[in-house]
Protein backbone atom coordinates (compact mmCIF):
# COMPACT_ATOMS: atom_id res chain seq x y z
CA UNK A 1 0.00 0.00 0.00
CA UNK A 2 2.12 3.23 -1.30
CA UNK A 3 -0.60 5.66 1.32
CA UNK A 4 1.80 3.70 3.94
CA UNK A 5 5.21 3.80 2.53
CA UNK A 6 6.59 6.44 3.83
CA UNK A 7 6.51 4.70 7.39
CA UNK A 8 9.81 2.39 6.16
CA UNK A 9 12.93 3.81 7.20
CA UNK A 10 15.93 4.58 5.59
CA UNK A 11 18.65 3.66 8.04
CA UNK A 12 17.30 1.12 10.14
CA UNK A 13 17.57 -2.86 9.48
CA UNK A 14 14.10 -4.38 8.31
CA UNK A 15 13.24 -7.34 5.74
CA UNK A 16 11.99 -6.30 2.46
CA UNK A 17 8.65 -7.87 3.63
CA UNK A 18 6.72 -9.70 6.17
CA UNK A 19 6.88 -9.70 9.69
CA UNK A 20 10.41 -9.39 12.23
CA UNK A 21 10.72 -9.84 15.99
CA UNK A 22 13.75 -10.80 17.71
CA UNK A 23 17.20 -10.22 16.79
CA UNK A 24 19.33 -13.90 17.02
CA UNK A 25 22.88 -14.84 16.94
CA UNK A 26 24.52 -11.65 16.12
CA UNK A 27 28.21 -11.71 15.84
CA UNK A 28 31.34 -10.90 13.92
CA UNK A 29 33.04 -13.49 11.71
CA UNK A 30 35.57 -12.87 9.48
CA UNK A 31 34.93 -9.09 8.31
CA UNK A 32 31.30 -9.52 8.71
CA UNK A 33 28.81 -8.41 11.31
CA UNK A 34 26.00 -11.24 10.53
CA UNK A 35 22.40 -10.72 11.98
CA UNK A 36 19.73 -13.13 12.44
CA UNK A 37 16.57 -13.01 13.37
CA UNK A 38 12.86 -13.95 14.02
CA UNK A 39 11.04 -13.90 10.52
CA UNK A 40 7.82 -14.86 9.31
CA UNK A 41 8.13 -15.12 5.27
CA UNK A 42 4.57 -15.12 4.74
CA UNK A 43 3.04 -12.59 6.36
CA UNK A 44 3.47 -9.26 8.28
CA UNK A 45 1.95 -10.90 11.60
CA UNK A 46 3.99 -13.36 13.82
CA UNK A 47 4.08 -17.32 12.67
CA UNK A 48 5.70 -19.77 10.82
CA UNK A 49 9.24 -18.25 12.25
CA UNK A 50 12.41 -19.16 10.93
CA UNK A 51 15.39 -17.42 11.12
CA UNK A 52 16.23 -14.72 8.60
CA UNK A 53 19.94 -13.74 7.85
CA UNK A 54 21.84 -10.43 6.62
CA UNK A 55 25.24 -9.51 6.69
CA UNK A 56 26.76 -5.75 6.92
CA UNK A 57 30.61 -4.52 7.30
CA UNK A 58 29.47 -1.86 9.69
CA UNK A 59 26.26 -2.79 11.18
CA UNK A 60 24.71 0.10 9.13
CA UNK A 61 24.65 -1.21 5.94
CA UNK A 62 22.76 -5.05 4.86
CA UNK A 63 23.03 -7.16 2.38
CA UNK A 64 20.14 -9.82 2.64
CA UNK A 65 21.07 -13.51 2.50
CA UNK A 66 18.66 -16.26 2.49
CA UNK A 67 17.12 -17.92 5.57
CA UNK A 68 19.45 -19.64 8.05
CA UNK A 69 17.53 -22.05 9.08
CA UNK A 70 13.73 -23.05 8.62
CA UNK A 71 11.55 -25.23 10.29
CA UNK A 72 11.76 -28.37 8.70
CA UNK A 73 12.68 -30.77 11.88
CA UNK A 74 10.14 -32.24 14.42
CA UNK A 75 12.40 -30.56 17.19
CA UNK A 76 11.57 -27.11 15.42
CA UNK A 77 8.53 -27.86 13.41
CA UNK A 78 6.32 -25.42 15.12
CA UNK A 79 8.98 -22.72 15.04
CA UNK A 80 12.65 -21.90 15.11
CA UNK A 81 13.12 -19.78 17.93
CA UNK A 82 15.22 -17.03 19.53
CA UNK A 83 18.88 -18.09 19.90
CA UNK A 84 22.46 -16.86 20.48
CA UNK A 85 26.42 -17.41 19.15
CA UNK A 86 29.44 -18.32 20.92
CA UNK A 87 32.72 -18.12 19.00
CA UNK A 88 35.07 -21.08 20.27
CA UNK A 89 38.59 -20.48 21.22
CA UNK A 90 39.32 -22.05 17.44
CA UNK A 91 37.30 -19.65 16.09
CA UNK A 92 34.47 -21.70 15.24
CA UNK A 93 30.90 -21.06 15.84
CA UNK A 94 28.19 -22.58 17.15
CA UNK A 95 24.65 -21.85 17.79
CA UNK A 96 21.83 -22.43 20.39
CA UNK A 97 18.53 -22.12 19.75
CA UNK A 98 15.14 -22.94 20.84
CA UNK A 99 12.45 -24.97 19.06
CA UNK A 100 8.78 -25.30 19.22
CA UNK A 101 8.49 -28.92 18.98
CA UNK A 102 6.14 -30.28 16.54
CA UNK A 103 4.24 -31.03 20.16
CA UNK A 104 4.98 -27.42 20.67
CA UNK A 105 6.94 -28.01 23.86
CA UNK A 106 10.29 -25.78 24.08
CA UNK A 107 13.86 -27.57 23.46
CA UNK A 108 17.22 -26.56 22.51
CA UNK A 109 18.81 -26.86 19.74
CA UNK A 110 22.16 -26.98 18.41
CA UNK A 111 23.10 -25.54 15.09
CA UNK A 112 26.51 -24.88 13.29
CA UNK A 113 27.95 -23.34 10.41
CA UNK A 114 28.25 -25.95 7.15
CA UNK A 115 31.51 -24.50 5.63
CA UNK A 116 33.70 -21.93 8.64
CA UNK A 117 35.74 -20.91 5.46
CA UNK A 118 32.52 -18.85 4.02
CA UNK A 119 32.97 -15.65 5.60
CA UNK A 120 29.29 -14.72 5.05
CA UNK A 121 28.15 -18.39 6.75
CA UNK A 122 25.34 -18.95 4.18
CA UNK A 123 24.56 -22.64 5.17
CA UNK A 124 23.87 -24.07 7.99
CA UNK A 125 23.97 -27.64 9.57
CA UNK A 126 21.72 -28.74 12.82
CA UNK A 127 23.02 -31.03 14.49
CA UNK A 128 22.04 -34.72 13.89
CA UNK A 129 21.27 -35.53 18.11
CA UNK A 130 18.60 -32.92 18.47
CA UNK A 131 17.37 -31.69 20.54
CA UNK A 132 20.48 -31.47 23.49
CA UNK A 133 17.89 -30.19 26.04
CA UNK A 134 14.87 -30.89 26.54
CA UNK A 135 12.46 -29.02 29.98
CA UNK A 136 14.28 -30.03 33.31
CA UNK A 137 11.45 -32.03 35.99
CA UNK A 138 9.17 -28.88 37.39
CA UNK A 139 9.52 -26.72 34.26
CA UNK A 140 6.61 -26.36 31.93
CA UNK A 141 6.64 -27.56 28.34
CA UNK A 142 6.48 -23.99 27.27
CA UNK A 143 8.55 -22.04 29.74
CA UNK A 144 11.98 -23.12 28.40
CA UNK A 145 13.38 -20.92 25.95
CA UNK A 146 16.24 -18.44 24.60
CA UNK A 147 19.54 -20.10 25.37
CA UNK A 148 22.32 -17.20 25.93
CA UNK A 149 25.70 -16.97 24.61
CA UNK A 150 28.24 -19.28 26.65
CA UNK A 151 31.13 -18.13 28.80
CA UNK A 152 33.73 -20.02 30.53
CA UNK A 153 33.64 -21.08 34.28
CA UNK A 154 36.49 -20.81 36.42
CA UNK A 155 36.76 -25.10 35.64
CA UNK A 156 36.92 -24.43 31.83
CA UNK A 157 33.54 -25.49 31.38
CA UNK A 158 31.11 -23.49 29.17
CA UNK A 159 27.95 -21.92 31.36
CA UNK A 160 24.78 -21.11 29.75
CA UNK A 161 21.48 -19.78 30.94
CA UNK A 162 18.03 -20.48 29.74
CA UNK A 163 15.10 -18.24 31.07
CA UNK A 164 11.59 -19.65 32.41
CA UNK A 165 9.32 -19.37 35.48
CA UNK A 166 7.79 -21.15 38.23
CA UNK A 167 4.50 -20.52 39.06
CA UNK A 168 5.17 -16.31 38.93
CA UNK A 169 8.32 -16.34 39.81
CA UNK A 170 10.71 -15.59 36.49
CA UNK A 171 14.34 -17.53 36.57
CA UNK A 172 16.85 -17.93 34.67
CA UNK A 173 18.31 -21.89 35.07
CA UNK A 174 22.28 -22.77 34.60
CA UNK A 175 23.52 -25.22 32.55
CA UNK A 176 27.28 -26.18 32.15
CA UNK A 177 28.61 -28.24 29.42
CA UNK A 178 32.01 -29.09 27.59
CA UNK A 179 30.68 -30.16 24.22
CA UNK A 180 27.66 -28.17 23.61
CA UNK A 181 25.34 -31.73 23.43
CA UNK A 182 25.61 -32.92 27.05
CA UNK A 183 24.58 -30.98 29.79
CA UNK A 184 24.38 -30.73 33.57
CA UNK A 185 21.61 -28.22 35.10
CA UNK A 186 22.85 -27.07 38.45
CA UNK A 187 21.16 -27.52 41.26
CA UNK A 188 20.26 -23.30 42.20
CA UNK A 189 18.97 -21.03 39.84
CA UNK A 190 21.30 -18.03 38.25
CA UNK A 191 18.83 -15.99 40.04
CA UNK A 192 14.75 -15.14 39.89
CA UNK A 193 12.53 -12.36 40.66
CA UNK A 194 8.54 -12.99 42.14
CA UNK A 195 6.07 -11.82 40.44
CA UNK A 196 7.91 -10.86 37.33
CA UNK A 197 6.51 -13.83 35.29
CA UNK A 198 7.87 -15.81 32.18
CA UNK A 199 11.76 -14.59 31.30
CA UNK A 200 11.87 -14.67 27.85
CA UNK A 201 15.31 -13.65 25.93
CA UNK A 202 17.65 -13.54 28.87
CA UNK A 203 21.33 -12.18 28.63
CA UNK A 204 24.11 -12.27 30.77
CA UNK A 205 27.79 -10.30 30.28
CA UNK A 206 30.68 -8.54 32.01
CA UNK A 207 30.82 -4.49 32.00
CA UNK A 208 34.36 -3.07 32.78
CA UNK A 209 34.54 -1.01 36.10
CA UNK A 210 36.21 1.52 34.09
CA UNK A 211 33.04 1.51 31.69
CA UNK A 212 35.66 2.03 28.81
CA UNK A 213 35.39 -0.85 26.55
CA UNK A 214 33.18 -3.77 26.31
CA UNK A 215 34.19 -7.08 27.33
CA UNK A 216 33.98 -10.61 26.32
CA UNK A 217 31.14 -12.58 28.09
CA UNK A 218 33.87 -15.26 29.72
CA UNK A 219 35.58 -11.87 31.50
CA UNK A 220 35.47 -12.26 35.02
CA UNK A 221 37.42 -10.84 38.28
CA UNK A 222 37.32 -7.91 40.92
CA UNK A 223 37.59 -5.19 37.83
CA UNK A 224 34.01 -6.61 36.49
CA UNK A 225 30.04 -6.27 37.14
CA UNK A 226 27.83 -8.55 35.80
CA UNK A 227 24.65 -7.32 33.81
CA UNK A 228 21.51 -9.91 34.03
CA UNK A 229 18.32 -8.89 31.58
CA UNK A 230 14.82 -9.98 31.05
CA UNK A 231 12.46 -9.65 28.70
CA UNK A 232 9.41 -9.90 30.67
CA UNK A 233 6.65 -11.70 28.62
CA UNK A 234 3.89 -10.01 31.07
CA UNK A 235 4.44 -6.47 30.45
CA UNK A 236 6.83 -6.40 27.12
CA UNK A 237 9.87 -4.35 28.36
CA UNK A 238 13.62 -5.37 28.34
CA UNK A 239 14.85 -4.89 32.42
CA UNK A 240 18.47 -5.14 33.15
CA UNK A 241 20.17 -4.83 36.66
CA UNK A 242 23.72 -5.18 37.97
CA UNK A 243 25.48 -6.72 39.99
CA UNK A 244 27.78 -9.68 41.33
CA UNK A 245 27.92 -13.04 39.27
CA UNK A 246 29.48 -16.19 42.06
CA UNK A 247 31.29 -18.39 39.22
CA UNK A 248 31.51 -21.32 41.76
CA UNK A 249 28.23 -21.18 42.33
CA UNK A 250 26.28 -20.07 39.51
CA UNK A 251 24.77 -17.36 41.08
CA UNK A 252 23.62 -13.49 40.77
CA UNK A 253 23.16 -11.12 43.07
CA UNK A 254 21.88 -7.31 42.30
CA UNK A 255 23.74 -4.79 43.95
CA UNK A 256 20.28 -3.17 44.84
CA UNK A 257 17.42 -5.71 45.55
CA UNK A 258 15.01 -2.62 45.15
CA UNK A 259 16.10 -2.04 41.57
CA UNK A 260 16.30 -6.18 40.66
CA UNK A 261 16.12 -8.01 37.36
CA UNK A 262 12.26 -7.26 36.31
CA UNK A 263 11.36 -4.42 38.33
CA UNK A 264 13.95 -1.77 38.05
CA UNK A 265 15.41 -0.33 35.29
CA UNK A 266 14.91 -0.69 31.97
CA UNK A 267 16.73 -0.73 28.48
CA UNK A 268 14.60 1.73 27.11
CA UNK A 269 11.01 3.45 28.28
CA UNK A 270 9.62 2.96 25.05
CA UNK A 271 9.21 0.13 22.43
CA UNK A 272 12.12 -2.22 22.96
CA UNK A 273 12.30 -5.99 23.39
CA UNK A 274 13.99 -9.16 23.31
CA UNK A 275 17.55 -7.30 23.26
CA UNK A 276 20.36 -9.35 22.86
CA UNK A 277 23.87 -8.35 23.10
CA UNK A 278 27.57 -9.51 21.57
CA UNK A 279 30.97 -8.94 22.24
CA UNK A 280 32.47 -7.17 19.26
CA UNK A 281 35.86 -8.44 19.16
CA UNK A 282 37.04 -6.15 15.96
CA UNK A 283 36.42 -2.91 18.04
CA UNK A 284 36.22 -4.21 21.37
CA UNK A 285 32.93 -3.35 22.45
CA UNK A 286 29.60 -4.62 23.51
CA UNK A 287 27.37 -4.01 21.07
CA UNK A 288 23.25 -4.16 22.10
CA UNK A 289 20.34 -5.34 19.79
CA UNK A 290 16.67 -4.63 20.59
CA UNK A 291 13.56 -5.60 18.16
CA UNK A 292 11.36 -2.05 17.97
CA UNK A 293 7.37 -3.04 17.16
CA UNK A 294 5.14 -1.36 15.66
CA UNK A 295 2.22 0.30 17.77
CA UNK A 296 -0.42 0.54 15.43
CA UNK A 297 -2.75 -1.78 14.30
CA UNK A 298 -2.36 -5.39 12.67
CA UNK A 299 -4.97 -4.33 9.78
CA UNK A 300 -2.46 -1.60 9.35
CA UNK A 301 0.69 -3.95 9.37
CA UNK A 302 -1.45 -6.27 7.21
CA UNK A 303 -1.88 -3.63 4.73
CA UNK A 304 1.23 -2.22 4.82
CA UNK A 305 2.92 -6.01 4.33
CA UNK A 306 5.53 -5.76 6.85
CA UNK A 307 6.17 -5.10 10.65
CA UNK A 308 8.87 -4.53 13.22
CA UNK A 309 12.52 -2.78 12.90
CA UNK A 310 15.56 -3.39 15.11
CA UNK A 311 16.92 -0.36 16.51
CA UNK A 312 20.29 0.98 15.63
CA UNK A 313 22.97 -0.99 17.48
CA UNK A 314 23.69 0.32 20.65
CA UNK A 315 27.24 0.19 22.66
CA UNK A 316 26.79 -0.45 26.33
CA UNK A 317 29.58 0.19 29.05
CA UNK A 318 28.68 0.94 33.05
CA UNK A 319 28.32 5.05 33.35
CA UNK A 320 31.36 4.87 36.02
CA UNK A 321 29.94 8.59 37.02
CA UNK A 322 26.59 7.04 38.83
CA UNK A 323 27.53 3.37 39.64
CA UNK A 324 23.80 2.05 39.11
CA UNK A 325 23.10 2.50 35.57
CA UNK A 326 24.41 1.52 31.60
CA UNK A 327 24.97 3.96 29.10
CA UNK A 328 23.96 3.11 25.42
CA UNK A 329 24.62 4.97 22.85
CA UNK A 330 24.50 4.47 18.99
CA UNK A 331 27.39 2.64 17.27
CA UNK A 332 29.55 5.07 15.68
CA UNK A 333 29.13 3.89 12.22
CA UNK A 334 25.93 5.34 12.18
CA UNK A 335 27.61 8.92 12.20
CA UNK A 336 29.24 7.97 8.56
CA UNK A 337 25.53 8.55 7.16
CA UNK A 338 25.28 12.25 8.44
CA UNK A 339 25.18 14.87 5.61
CA UNK A 340 25.79 18.08 5.88
CA UNK A 341 25.55 19.83 9.76
CA UNK A 342 23.58 22.99 11.06
CA UNK A 343 24.48 24.44 14.33
CA UNK A 344 22.09 26.41 16.54
CA UNK A 345 23.88 28.32 19.23
CA UNK A 346 22.31 29.37 22.23
CA UNK A 347 18.62 30.10 20.97
CA UNK A 348 16.56 31.21 23.57
CA UNK A 349 13.09 29.23 24.01
CA UNK A 350 10.99 31.69 26.24
CA UNK A 351 8.64 29.97 28.74
CA UNK A 352 5.60 29.23 26.83
CA UNK A 353 7.09 29.61 23.17
CA UNK A 354 7.69 27.28 20.41
CA UNK A 355 11.10 27.93 17.80
CA UNK A 356 11.39 26.21 14.50
CA UNK A 357 14.50 25.02 13.15
CA UNK A 358 15.24 25.76 9.88
CA UNK A 359 16.65 22.15 7.61
CA UNK A 360 16.74 20.59 4.61
CA UNK A 361 13.97 18.25 5.26
CA UNK A 362 13.03 16.77 8.85
CA UNK A 363 12.80 13.10 8.23
CA UNK A 364 16.15 11.57 8.43
CA UNK A 365 17.77 13.08 11.49
CA UNK A 366 20.36 12.68 13.78
CA UNK A 367 20.36 15.36 16.80
CA UNK A 368 22.51 16.24 19.43
CA UNK A 369 21.09 18.77 22.35
CA UNK A 370 22.04 20.87 25.13
CA UNK A 371 19.66 22.47 27.21
CA UNK A 372 20.15 25.14 30.27
CA UNK A 373 17.39 26.26 32.86
CA UNK A 374 17.13 29.54 33.93
CA UNK A 375 18.89 29.43 37.00
CA UNK A 376 17.40 31.79 38.96
CA UNK A 377 14.21 30.86 37.78
CA UNK A 378 15.01 27.36 39.11
CA UNK A 379 15.96 29.19 42.45
CA UNK A 380 12.53 31.11 42.92
CA UNK A 381 9.58 28.27 41.89
CA UNK A 382 8.16 26.93 45.21
CA UNK A 383 6.69 24.65 43.25
CA UNK A 384 7.01 21.03 44.68
CA UNK A 385 6.39 17.93 42.14
CA UNK A 386 9.15 15.43 43.21
CA UNK A 387 6.24 12.81 42.69
CA UNK A 388 6.06 13.71 38.71
CA UNK A 389 6.03 10.85 36.19
CA UNK A 390 6.23 11.06 32.67
CA UNK A 391 2.68 8.93 31.90
CA UNK A 392 0.69 10.40 33.99
CA UNK A 393 0.86 13.98 34.78
CA UNK A 394 -0.64 15.20 31.17
CA UNK A 395 2.57 14.49 29.08
CA UNK A 396 4.12 17.93 26.94
CA UNK A 397 1.06 19.86 27.41
CA UNK A 398 1.04 19.83 31.21
CA UNK A 399 2.75 23.30 32.36
CA UNK A 400 4.97 22.75 35.56
CA UNK A 401 7.41 25.64 36.76
CA UNK A 402 10.44 23.81 35.16
CA UNK A 403 9.00 22.27 31.92
CA UNK A 404 8.12 19.90 29.99
CA UNK A 405 10.93 21.40 27.02
CA UNK A 406 12.68 20.14 24.27
CA UNK A 407 11.74 19.00 20.68
CA UNK A 408 8.75 18.54 18.89
CA UNK A 409 9.73 15.73 16.11
CA UNK A 410 8.42 15.10 13.12
CA UNK A 411 6.19 18.25 13.53
CA UNK A 412 4.07 19.77 10.92
CA UNK A 413 3.79 23.52 10.05
CA UNK A 414 0.42 24.39 11.73
CA UNK A 415 1.50 21.60 14.64
CA UNK A 416 -1.55 19.19 13.92
CA UNK A 417 0.88 16.44 14.44
CA UNK A 418 4.21 16.35 16.28
CA UNK A 419 5.98 13.88 18.68
CA UNK A 420 7.70 15.78 21.62
CA UNK A 421 10.95 14.44 23.27
CA UNK A 422 11.25 16.59 26.25
CA UNK A 423 12.43 17.16 29.70
CA UNK A 424 10.80 17.63 33.22
CA UNK A 425 12.64 19.44 36.17
CA UNK A 426 10.64 18.70 39.33
CA UNK A 427 11.79 20.47 42.26
CA UNK A 428 11.08 18.82 46.28
CA UNK A 429 10.22 20.79 48.92
CA UNK A 430 13.62 20.49 49.94
CA UNK A 431 14.92 21.94 47.19
CA UNK A 432 16.62 19.34 45.29
CA UNK A 433 15.75 18.97 41.65
CA UNK A 434 15.13 15.68 39.95
CA UNK A 435 14.80 15.44 36.10
CA UNK A 436 12.50 13.12 34.12
CA UNK A 437 13.12 12.36 30.37
CA UNK A 438 9.49 11.97 28.40
CA UNK A 439 8.20 11.32 24.73
CA UNK A 440 4.86 12.35 24.18
CA UNK A 441 2.69 10.24 21.31
CA UNK A 442 -0.79 11.80 22.00
CA UNK A 443 -0.45 14.24 19.09
CA UNK A 444 2.47 12.45 17.08
CA UNK A 445 -0.81 10.96 14.32
CA UNK A 446 -4.31 12.26 13.75
CA UNK A 447 -4.61 8.42 12.80
CA UNK A 448 -6.98 7.27 15.66
CA UNK A 449 -5.71 3.23 15.05
CA UNK A 450 -2.52 3.92 16.88
CA UNK A 451 -1.46 3.68 20.43
CA UNK A 452 -0.13 6.83 21.63
CA UNK A 453 1.24 6.59 24.55
CA UNK A 454 3.30 8.78 26.80
CA UNK A 455 7.05 6.89 27.99
CA UNK A 456 9.54 8.38 30.00
CA UNK A 457 11.23 7.72 33.19
CA UNK A 458 13.67 9.84 35.61
CA UNK A 459 16.96 10.33 34.49
CA UNK A 460 19.92 11.08 36.51
CA UNK A 461 21.71 14.32 35.86
CA UNK A 462 25.04 15.44 38.02
CA UNK A 463 26.23 18.12 39.41
CA UNK A 464 27.64 20.43 36.90
CA UNK A 465 26.09 18.37 33.51
CA UNK A 466 23.91 20.54 31.05
CA UNK A 467 20.66 18.42 29.93
CA UNK A 468 21.77 17.06 26.96
CA UNK A 469 19.69 14.06 24.38
CA UNK A 470 20.69 12.73 21.22
CA UNK A 471 17.36 11.79 18.90
CA UNK A 472 17.82 9.70 15.99
CA UNK A 473 14.71 10.27 13.62
CA UNK A 474 13.97 7.71 10.63
CA UNK A 475 10.52 8.64 9.07
CA UNK A 476 8.35 6.27 11.91
CA UNK A 477 11.11 5.61 14.36
CA UNK A 478 12.57 8.34 16.71
CA UNK A 479 15.11 7.45 19.36
CA UNK A 480 16.24 9.37 22.13
CA UNK A 481 19.29 9.36 24.28
CA UNK A 482 19.57 11.23 27.55
CA UNK A 483 22.44 12.31 29.22
CA UNK A 484 24.47 10.05 27.19
CA UNK A 485 22.35 7.22 26.98
CA UNK A 486 21.49 6.97 30.64
CA UNK A 487 17.64 7.14 29.83
CA UNK A 488 16.78 5.79 26.35
CA UNK A 489 13.17 5.67 24.75
CA UNK A 490 12.36 4.55 21.49
CA UNK A 491 9.24 5.50 19.60
CA UNK A 492 7.51 4.37 16.74
CA UNK A 493 4.81 7.29 14.84
CA UNK A 494 2.25 7.49 12.30
CA UNK A 495 1.89 10.95 11.11
CA UNK A 496 0.13 11.45 8.33
CA UNK A 497 0.92 15.24 6.96
CA UNK A 498 4.05 15.48 8.92
CA UNK A 499 5.82 13.18 5.97
CA UNK A 500 8.47 13.58 3.86
CA UNK A 501 8.81 17.60 2.91
CA UNK A 502 6.31 18.44 5.11
CA UNK A 503 8.40 17.51 8.04
CA UNK A 504 9.71 19.78 10.55
CA UNK A 505 11.32 20.80 13.39
CA UNK A 506 10.77 22.70 16.45
CA UNK A 507 12.26 23.37 20.11
CA UNK A 508 8.93 24.01 22.61
CA UNK A 509 9.29 24.88 26.51
CA UNK A 510 5.91 24.89 28.21
CA UNK A 511 7.57 25.38 31.07
CA UNK A 512 5.29 28.35 33.22
CA UNK A 513 8.24 30.08 34.97
CA UNK A 514 11.72 29.18 33.67
CA UNK A 515 13.13 30.12 30.06
CA UNK A 516 15.39 27.51 28.07
CA UNK A 517 18.78 28.04 26.51
CA UNK A 518 19.44 25.26 23.38
CA UNK A 519 22.45 24.64 21.36
CA UNK A 520 21.91 22.16 18.84
CA UNK A 521 23.99 20.35 16.52
CA UNK A 522 21.68 18.26 13.59
CA UNK A 523 22.18 16.40 10.34
CA UNK A 524 20.33 15.21 7.92
CA UNK A 525 20.99 11.47 7.21
CA UNK A 526 21.70 9.84 4.06
CA UNK A 527 20.17 6.39 3.52
CA UNK A 528 21.57 3.32 4.23
CA UNK A 529 22.17 0.62 1.38
CA UNK A 530 20.05 -2.19 2.75
CA UNK A 531 19.58 -4.60 -0.10
CA UNK A 532 18.95 -8.79 -0.96
CA UNK A 533 21.92 -10.25 -2.11
CA UNK A 534 20.72 -11.53 -5.32
CA UNK A 535 20.35 -7.80 -6.75
CA UNK A 536 24.10 -7.70 -5.54
CA UNK A 537 24.77 -10.73 -7.78
CA UNK A 538 23.08 -9.09 -10.72
N1 LIG B 1 10.18 -14.62 20.67
C1 LIG B 1 10.61 -15.94 20.30
C2 LIG B 1 10.80 -16.67 21.59
C3 LIG B 1 11.00 -15.56 22.56
C4 LIG B 1 10.06 -14.53 22.09
C5 LIG B 1 9.59 -16.55 19.38
C6 LIG B 1 10.37 -13.16 22.59
O1 LIG B 1 11.91 -17.55 21.53
O2 LIG B 1 10.79 -15.98 23.89
O3 LIG B 1 9.44 -15.79 18.21
O4 LIG B 1 9.84 -12.16 21.77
Amino acid sequence: NSMLSWQRTAFHFQPEDNWMNDPNGPLYYKGWYHFFYQYNPHAAVWGDIVWGHAVSKDLIHWLHLPLAMVADKWYDKNGVWTGSATILPDGKIVMLYTGSTNESVQVQNLAYPADHDDPLLLKWVKYSGNPVLVPPPGIGAKDFRDPTTAWKTSEGKWRIIIGSKINKTGIALVYDTEDFINYELLSGILHGVPKTGMWECVDFYPVSKTGQNGLDTSVNGPQVKHVVKTSLDDDRHDYYALGTYADKVGKWYPDNPEIDVGIGIRYDYGIFYASKTFYDQSKGRRVLWGWIGESDSEVADVKKGWASLQGIPRTVVLDTKTGSNLLQWPVEEVESLRLKGKNFNDIEVKAGSVVPLELDGATQLDIVAEFELDRKAIERTAESNVEFSCSTNGGASHRGALGPFGLLVLADDDLSEYTPVYFFVAKGNNGSLRTFFCTDQSRSSVANDVRKEIYGSYVPVLEGEKLSVRILVDHSIIESFAQGGRTCITSRVYPTTAIYGAARLFLFNNATEAGVTSSLKIWNMNSAFIRPYSNEQQ
